[in-house]
C-alpha cells in the first residue's frame, strides 16, 4: 500500500506535477525509541541518567575513548570487551547507534545547563561579555503578538511583523496602535506573517518597496510560504504585486515549517526559504516549492543564471535544495557567502553556507532524529549533499542569523548572531572564512528569539516572543558590572 502510494507519487513528480502523499509526517522511522533502548541496554552500567554506576558517566565530558561523534560511536559498535564494554553492533543497528550518540549529547548538554549560569538580564542590568559590556535596552515591551520579524525604513520608522496577521508601525519609540491596512490574509498556526524587508538603495523616498513573506492560505486547507510587496501610504499597504506564489498543483501540505527568510544581495536579487512543509521528498524533488532556497530578481522575476533555469520540470526559480526549515539568512561581509540557518530535527539543526545549485541533504543526511526518539538515518554525509559547517546537537532552535556591521560593537564587527527559539539564547559566532572559531552565549531565558537585525543606529535589534517584546544591545562603557555576580547573591 505505501508502496504504490510511493510510485504513484514519483510517477506524478516525474512530469513536473509535486503530489506529496506522505504529507505532515516525519521520515520514516529506522529504528526503536532511542531513549527505551537506553534504559534497556546501558543503564544499567551508565546509570539512568548516564550518571555513572558500575561503568563510567557519559555526561562529565570525559572521554577515554574519543569524545568526537565517531568515536562514541565506536565505543558502543565494537565496545570495550576486555574493560566491561560490551559491543553493541549485534544489538543496535546503524541508525540506532547514531541515535545513541544524539541522546548523549542531549543528556550531556542537560547536564551543562543545570552546572553552568547563563545570563538572563533585564533591561538596564550590564552584562560583561567576553569582549563587550552590553546593555539591553526595552523598545516595545507591551502590546505585540508574536511578534516575528522587524525593519527599517529609511526614516527611521520600524516595521514589525506580529505572526496572527498583521503588520505594525513603531514610530519615535511608540507602537502604532492600528495595525497597517490590506496585508494579505494568511493561513494560521506555523505560517502567518513572516518575515520583512525593505528593498535595499531604492531611489525614491517615501516610496520604498516592502517585502512580506507569509503563509498563503488555497483553497481545502492547504498552504504555501508566499511573498507579496507593496508601498506605505496613509496606513495602508498598497501598490501590491505578488513576488511569489507556488502552483497550487505543486503542492498538497497545511500546517507546518514554511521557513522563511527574506534577504536581498547588493545586485538587488531577493533570496527566500521556504521550510519542507513536512512533506517527506519534496525537499530533493526540483518541481516542489518547499525545503527549497529560491532567488528571483526584486520583480518577482526570475534571474537568467539561476542554477536550475534549464533542468526540465524544475522550479526556475530554486537556488538551492534539500532544507528542512530555514529561518536564518545572512550574507558573510568579509567573503560575500550566503549564511543559512535551519532547523533540524530533534538534534540536528545546521549552519550552511548556501551554494547555487547544491544539496543540503535533508532528509537523506542529518545529524538528528525524530522528535518521538526514534532514528531517521546514520547517514551524516552522502556524496553530492553539502555538509553543514556546524550543526546544535542537541538542538537550539537556531532561528534568526545576522552578520554585524556596524560599529558601536567595535569587537564584535563581522560576527556571526545567531537566535534560537527552543533555547532561548543569543549567540555571538566568530567566523573564520568558511567556519565557526568560537561561539559564546550572550545571553539565554529571556524568551524565544525569533528575529536579530543589525540596526542602522548600529545596535543590535532583537525580537523575543513568550514574552512578546523588542529589545536592543547597546554598549555599556566602563561602568559595567558582571550580570551574574551581581544577580546570584
Ligand atoms: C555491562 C556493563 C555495560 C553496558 C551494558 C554498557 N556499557 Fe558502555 N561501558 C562500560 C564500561 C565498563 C565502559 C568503560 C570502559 C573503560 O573505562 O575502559 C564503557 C564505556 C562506554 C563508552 C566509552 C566512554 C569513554 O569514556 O570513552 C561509551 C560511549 C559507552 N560505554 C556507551 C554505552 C552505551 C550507549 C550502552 C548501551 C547501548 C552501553 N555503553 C552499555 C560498561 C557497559
Ligand atoms: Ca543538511
Amino acid at each position: 500500500m505505501a508502496l504504490t502510494s510511493l510510485s504513484r507519487r514519483l510517477a506524478l513528480c516525474t512530469v513536473a506535477i509535486c503530489v506529496p502523499v506522505f504529507a505532515q509526517q516525519n521520515p520514516p522511522s529506522k529504528g526503536r525509541n532511542i531513549p527505551e533502548l537506553y534504559t534497556e541496554k546501558c543503564a544499567s552500567c551508565h546509570g539512568a541518567n548516564m550518571e555513572g554506576g558500575s561503568a563510567s558517566g557519559l555526561v562529565d565530558s570525559r572521554w577515554k575513548y574519543g569524545g568526537d561523534d565517531a568515536s562514541v560511536a565506536r565505543s558502543i559498535r565494537d565496545g570495550h570487551v576486555d574493560a566491561g564494554m560490551p559491543a553493541m553492533r549485534e544489538q543496535l543497528n546503524g541508525p540506532e547507534i547514531r541515535g545513541m550518540v544524539i541522546y548523549i549529547r542531549e543528556k550531556d548538554a542537560a547536564y551543562e545547563r543545570e552546572h553552568t549560569k547563563y545570563n538572563s538580564p533585564t533591561p538596564g542590568l550590564t552584562v560583561q561579555s567576553e569582549k563587550q559590556a552590553f546593555k539591553l535596552e526595552s523598545v516595545i515591551d507591551t502590546g505585540l503578538d508574536t511578534p516575528w520579524a522587524v525593519a527599517f525604513l529609511p526614516d527611521g520608522r520600524m516595521l514589525v511583523t506580529e505572526r496572527p496577521g498583521r503588520l505594525r508601525m513603531i514610530e519615535n519609540g511608540r507602537l502604532l496602535p492600528e495595525p497597517v491596512r490590506g496585508t494579505p490574509a494568511v493561513y494560521g498556526g506555523e505560517g502567518g506573517l513572516l518575515d520583512v524587508v525593505i528593498q535595499p538603495n531604492y531611489s525614491k523616498p517615501g516610496h520604498d518597496w516592502i517585502y512580506l513573506s507569509y503563509g498563503d492560505k488555497t483553497p481545502g486547507g492547504l498552504a504555501m510560504t508566499a511573498v507579496i510587496r507593496g508601498r506605505l501610504r496613509d496606513g495602508a499597504f498598497v501598490d501590491q504585486q505578488q513576488i511569489f506564489k507556488a502552483d497550487p498543483a505543486n503542492y498538497r501540505v497545511g500546517g507546518q515549517r514554511f521557513g522563511s527568510r527574506l534577504l536581498f544581495d547588493r545586485k538587488g536579487h531577493l533570496f527566500f526559504s521556504i521550510g519542507d512543509r513536512a512533506a517527506p521528498g519534496d525537499e530533493q524533488d526540483l518541481s516542489c516549492p518547499n525545503g527549497k532556497m529560491h532567488r528571483v530578481n526584486d520583480d518577482g522575476s526570475v534571474p537568467k543564471d539561476n542554477p536550475f533555469v534549464h533542468r526540465p520540470g524544475a522550479l526556475a526559480t530554486i537556488w538551492s535544495y534539500g532544507h528542512r526549515n530555514p529561518q536564518g539568512l545572512s550574507f558573510d561581509p568579509v567573503t560575500g557567502d550566503l549564511w543559512e540557518s535551519e532547523h533540524g530535527p530533534r538534534g540536528g539543526d545546521e549552519l550552511n553556507i548556501v551554494h547555487p545549485g547544491h544539496n543540503y541533504g535533508w532528509p537523506l543526511t542529518t545529524y538528528g532524529m525524530n522528535y518521538d526518539g526514534t532514528p531517521i538515518t546514520d547517514h551524516t554525509t552522502l556524496e553530492g549533499t553539502d555538509q553543514p559547517v556546524t550543526t546544535w546537537v542537541p538542538s537550539i532552535a537556531a532561528s534568526p542569523i545576522t552578520f554585524y556591521t556596524g560599529s558601536r560593537f567595535a569587537a564584535w564587527k563581522n560576527n556571526l548572531f545567531v537566535g534560537a527559539l527552543a533555547g532561548q539564547e543569543l549567540r555571538r559566532l566568530e567566523i573564520s572564512g568558511h567556519s565557526v572559531t568560537h561561539q559564546e552565549i550572550l545571553f539565554k531565558g529571556i524568551g524565544r528569539v525569533r528575529d536579530v537585525i543589525d540596526g542602522p543606529d548600529g545596535y543590535l535589534y532583537v525580537v523575543l516572543n513568550e514574552p512578546n517584546r523588542i529589545v536592543r544591545l547597546v554598549p555599556a562603557g566602563h561602568e559595567s558590572v558582571n550580570a551574574i555576580s551581581s544577580v546570584v547573591k
